[in-house]
């Protein structure tokens, strides 16, 4: 059925309408369901066997939705109540997988708009995993390891009746690392008695995969690095600004810097750090053991390198730069920013956060017609990853190093390949990687619902 760009952007309309009325409260929710809207529901209208099955409409809601309460008790003896989730959102291709977040900020909305992306991104790895993301609103900040091992024990205490190694297999996310993994593990095995892949990104002696840590940072400069190959250029000799100091962020500078380029900028919550030398290896192992082992600041690098500056409650964005790599959280790159690296001569944004810049942003990027990547393809890398670690558990074999980079390359490439697949204008030569990813994403999940009937 051909239709009329007028009806098309009616239907557009329509859905985004309905979907706004069921979850008002949802902002983040609806963001991401609106960038995906407006790629798919085109291609939902021009090809037949997806049209007037509301396959989109059952997309948006969860399979499952589930709050719990975790209680556990402080260093000072106090009880304290925090909020337990986990967002089922489609199982059509494999077991629910994502990570859990650990932040004050984790509601509804967050955790539903990283499910939904979730879907889509598992989707493009062409690995078989459906999609879905938990969490707390607990901070981890300031506590000490034996609060956040107790957190941790308390939240698997309800978590593990709802999850399991053919059923949901959760990972980490923004403030849950290999520590938190560790104590959410201990505690699974203990309850069920049984060792299984049940969490990816353990530790490597007790069923974990080489490079699971690397794999999303190393996943985004891969990405870049196939999307700069399109015009013929590359990494080395780029200037480079990264924003985040966490897991992503970390790997993200030191895959750059092994390919010849120069990060100039990391930051957390408080603020960023500008090196204009570049913050070499030695000087990113230092934030390393700044914020994983003795879980500082950023603002510390510059007392130990005073050449470099730190700028209190900005982002690194107004730093001229070629590339850049949001690596730290959602709406973390608006329109203002995006004008800024724009005019700043910026050629290139792969996003290693979950949707860090904004629609407004995206569309200004679009239409300078830069090399865009929408995180759901760009950080795939660390979902894809943990594919690879619950293949090596079924297995219960290890591959090596080597070997998993190799397949994650691979991965990032057919990703790559997919976005050009589904988002090429034949004509100017240009890359939509949003239409792209989210179109390629769609067809496999709308493929297996069509064929599993209405469940
Ligand atoms: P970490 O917890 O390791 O690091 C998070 C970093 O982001 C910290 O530097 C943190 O600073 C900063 N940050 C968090 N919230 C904010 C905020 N509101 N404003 C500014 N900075 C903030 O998390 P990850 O590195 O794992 O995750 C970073 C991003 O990458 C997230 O969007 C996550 O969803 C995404 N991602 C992660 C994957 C993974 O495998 N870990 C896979 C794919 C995507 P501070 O210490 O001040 O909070
Ligand atoms: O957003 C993400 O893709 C992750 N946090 C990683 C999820 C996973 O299951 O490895």
């Amino acid at each position: 059925m051909i239709l009329e760009s007028k009806e098309i952007k009616k239907k557009v309309e329509g859905f985004l309408d309905l979907v706004k009325e069921r979850n008002s409260l949802e902002p983040e929710f609806l963001q991401a369901v609106e960038e995906v809207a407006e790629t798919v529901i085109p291609y939902i209208v021009q090809n037949d066997i997806y049209h007037g099955k509301n396959i989109l409409l059952r997309m948006v809601e969860p399979e499952r939705a589930i709050t719990f309460r975790v209680n556990w008790v402080d260093d000072s003896g106090e009880i304290q109540v925090n909020r337990g989730y986990r967002i089922q959102m489609n199982s059509a291709i494999g077991p629910y997988k994502g990570g859990l977040r650990f932040h004050p900020s984790v509601n509804m909305s967050i955790l539903k708009f990283l499910a939904f992306e979730q879907v889509f991104k598992n989707s493009l790895t062409t690995l078989p995993m459906g999609g879905g993301k938990g969490g707390s609103d607990f901070d981890p900040k300031g506590k000490s390891d034996n609060e956040i091992m107790r957190f941790c024990h308390a939240f698997m205490s309800e978590l593990f009746r709802h999850i399991g190694p053919n059923t949901d297999v959760p990972a980490g996310d923004i403030g849950v690392g290999g520590r938190e993994i560790g104590f959410l593990f201990g505690m699974y095995k203990k309850l069920k008695n049984e060792f299984t892949g049940v969490l990816t990104g353990k530790g490597v002696t007790w069923g974990g995969s080489l490079i699971r840590p690397e794999a999303t940072g190393y996943g985004t400069v891969y990405f870049a690095q196939k999307m700069l190959q399109t015009k013929g250029d590359e990494i080395n000799g780029k200037t480079v600004t990264i924003s985040g100091a966490g897991n992503v962020a970390q790997y993200a500078a030191e895959k750059i810097i092994q390919l010849g380029g120069k990060v100039i900028t990391l930051s957390d919550s408080s603020g960023y750090i500008f090196d204009s030398d570049g913050i070499c290896s030695d000087k990113l192992a230092f934030v390393m053991d700044l914020k994983n082992n003795k879980r500082g600041r950023i603002s510390s690098y510059v007392k130990t390198y005073p050449n470099a500056q730190y700028f209190a409650n900005k982002t690194p964005w107004e730093q001229p730069c070629d590339i850049a790599l949001p690596c730290a959280t959602q709406n973390e790159l608006q329109l203002s920013d995006a004008n800024r690296l724009l005019d700043n001569g910026c050629i290139c944004v792969s996003e290693g956060a979950n949707m860090p810049s904004t629609n407004e942003a995206i569309f200004a990027f679009q239409k300078a017609k830069i090399l865009f990547a929408p995180g759901k393809a760009s950080n795939a890398g660390g979902v894809a990853t943990s594919g690879l670690e619950m293949t090596q558990n079924s297995l219960r074999y290890n591959w090596t190093r080597d070997e998993v980079d190799e397949k994650l390359k691979e991965i990032m490439g057919n990703i790559h390949d997919k976005c050009i697949a589904f988002g090429k204008d034949e004509k100017s030569g240009y890359i939509d990687y949003v239409k792209g990813a989210n179109i390629a994403g769609f067809v496999k999940v709308a493929d297996a619902m069509l064929a599993q009937g209405i469940v």
